[in-house]
């Protein structure tokens, strides 16, 4: 496992975040979850945003929005650069209150609510372009993989540092034509590859768990606000990221300009994109493969998330049934 570490000079985010943001991905989950299966990825991507912003808005907290749904000019709730909390300690915001809206307008495995709370100034502000990425679990030396390496120099790499035959590495690559090369490269080394739809923010955080997800190794291009997401993730579970941006037109190298990131090119690791303390909460929102999705039962809905902090490095799995149905708004 990684050492965790504690920003140097800053004081870290206090603990009682950590439990609250439970509550606000567990309220984005459940109404994205009432809507799951349904065909329609806008409504249910809009009922998270409804119920996060609902709830984060009664945290503790003078949050501001650094990856968010999207620009200012867009208008959309929870844009870059909003706002929220009831006041309190000053806080930077990475959100994706439904992380997978296709997987969860289809009622597919891994869709989930997830939540990012970082000392200010510690996240980077990703443009919504393009990143390639590579991950790994904890356990490894650091190295063993990099973006600048063929996928077989890396697959080879992680075989070898694991012990095991390259046929018992399994990698995650999301299922787009752009990958078809990267695709024939891994199968090409007798890799195995788990291909998913969407949601590479829970494909990067399953190899933290390889003994369970059965996946080693996560690579190929998604979006660059999922890959700080993820980067957030793996600073508090441990293992090893490494991203850099896609940039295809002037137009988004400007903005990414614009939002900060002065050299497009540059290999962000995982502590360049998520540098300070940072909590993180993802609640299952359809069934996965570390998290159950939400369950309504005739009294209760249940609900499972893991919270961690990147400080203390404690994960918690939290499973909760929630009796007092009135909270959700609108009953099933
Ligand atoms: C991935 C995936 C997301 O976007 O980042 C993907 O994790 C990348 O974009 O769930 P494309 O769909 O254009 O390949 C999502 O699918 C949606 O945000």
């Amino acid at each position: 496992m990684n050492k965790p570490f504690r920003a140097k000079g800053a004081p870290a985010l206090d603990r009682i975040l950590t439990l609250e943001l439970v509550r606000v991905t567990e309220r984005a989950a459940v109404a994205a979850a009432r809507l799951r299966g349904r065909g329609d990825e806008i409504a249910a991507d809009q009922a998270a945003v409804n119920a996060m912003r609902g709830e984060l808005n009664r945290l503790a907290i003078q949050g501001r929005v650094v990856i968010g749904e999207g620009e200012r000019d867009e208008a959309p709730m929870l844009y870059i650069g909003e706002e929220v909390g009831a006041g309190g300690p000053k806080v930077d915001i990475a959100l994706d209150p439904l992380e997978g809206t296709t997987i969860a307008a289809k009622n597919l495995p891994n869709a989930i609510a997830v939540i990012a709370i970082a000392e200010t100034g510690t996240l980077l502000a990703a443009p919504d372009v393009y990143m390639d990425k590579i991950a790994i679990g904890p356990g490894y030396s650091k190295g063993v993989v990099d973006l600048d390496k063929s996928p077989s120099e890396n697959i080879h790499a992680l075989a070898k540092s694991k012990g095991v035959p390259v046929s018992q590495i399994s990698a995650c690559v999301l299922d787009r034509p752009r990958h078809a090369k990267l695709i024939d490269e891994l199968r090409a080394t007798g890799a195995a590859i788990r291909l998913i739809g969407d949601g590479d923010v829970a494909g990067i955080i399953h190899v933290t768990e390889p003994d369970v997800t059965g996946i080693d190794i996560y690579l190929g291009i998604g979006g660059a606000p999922e890959g700080v997401l993820a980067a957030a993730a793996l600073r508090c579970m441990g293992g090893q990221m490494q991203g850099r941006l896609v940039i295809s037109s002037d137009e988004q190298r400007d903005r990414a300009n614009r939002m900060g990131v002065d050299d497009v090119r540059r290999k962000f690791d995982m502590a360049d994109m998520a540098s300070g303390d940072v909590l993180f909460a993802a609640t299952g929102v359809t069934d996965g493969n570390l998290l159950s999705g939400v369950h309504f039962g005739k009294q209760s809905i249940t609900t499972h998330t893991v919270v961690m902090r990147a400080s203390s490095g404690t994960i918690r799995w939290i499973k909760a049934e929630h009796r007092d149905l009135d909270k959700f708004g609108d009953t099933p």
